[in-house]
């Protein structure tokens, strides 16, 4: 049974440390680095390209696209490993997720600065699983839209699930800061339900 903490009104978060064993925490972090596509895409900062501090791999249903950047991003395709994995997940949690973003943080250099997952795509109060592998980092939450935001921290640990919902991605921000501390590579992955349709319906039609 795992616990649902709630973190403000209408927002709550699942911490379910070790999720995974050590066996198949580690198979999977072998699985992951050794056969998925790795990419270092750009981002643009104050106007200019630049690349982000971390590499990412983007895994799910063919129809699982998203917009970004005025871009549509197609992932890349399942392996069996991963859509096993989805698949549990989605049994457990009650979840329809069709798609995966895995980020490896290759040291504490690597981080992933102050976001909400708030894309039209995931809709308005999305559930998202993320799974850790690897060496530890903080995860922390950070309310939005207050003058006295609460603050959480959390130590993401190797096989650790940790779940956002409800309110979570409108009412939070979250991030994963450098360390300066000699720390091994860490690998998360992102579970997340995407419909391309949640965009079109939102999105006003100019014609
Ligand atoms: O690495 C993490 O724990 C968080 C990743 C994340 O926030 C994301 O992929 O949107
Ligand atoms: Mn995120």
């Amino acid at each position: 049974m795992m616990l649902k903490r709630t973190i403000s009104d209408g927002s709550w978060v699942i911490h379910q440390p070790a999720f995974l064993d050590h066996d198949q925490q580690r198979s999977l972090q072998e699985h992951l680095i050794t056969t998925l596509p790795w990419e270092q895409p750009d981002i643009m900062m104050f106007g200019k390209a630049v690349k982000i501090p971390r590499l990412q791999a983007w895994i799910g249903d063919p129809d699982a696209h998203y917009r970004w950047s005025g871009k549509t991003f197609v992932p890349s395709p399942w392996t069996p490993v991963l859509k096993a994995l989805t698949d549990d997940l989605n049994q457990q949690l009650n979840t329809q997720f069709n798609s995966v973003l895995i980020n490896w943080y290759r040291s504490g250099d690597d981080s992933m600065g102050w976001h909400s997952d708030d894309e039209k795509e995931l809709g308005p109060n999305p559930t998202i699983a993320s799974l850790s592998l690897g060496e530890p980092r903080t995860f922390k939450l950070r309310e939005r839209h207050k003058t006295s935001p609460q603050n959480l921290n959390y130590a993401l640990g190797n096989g650790d699930l940790f779940v956002m919902g409800g309110a979570t991605q409108s009412h939070w921000r979250h991030c994963v800061v450098k360390t300066r501390k000699s720390v091994q590579a860490r690998l998360n992955l992102t579970f997340r339900d995407i419909n391309p349709e949640r965009h079109e319906t939102t999105t006003p039609r100019t014609n």
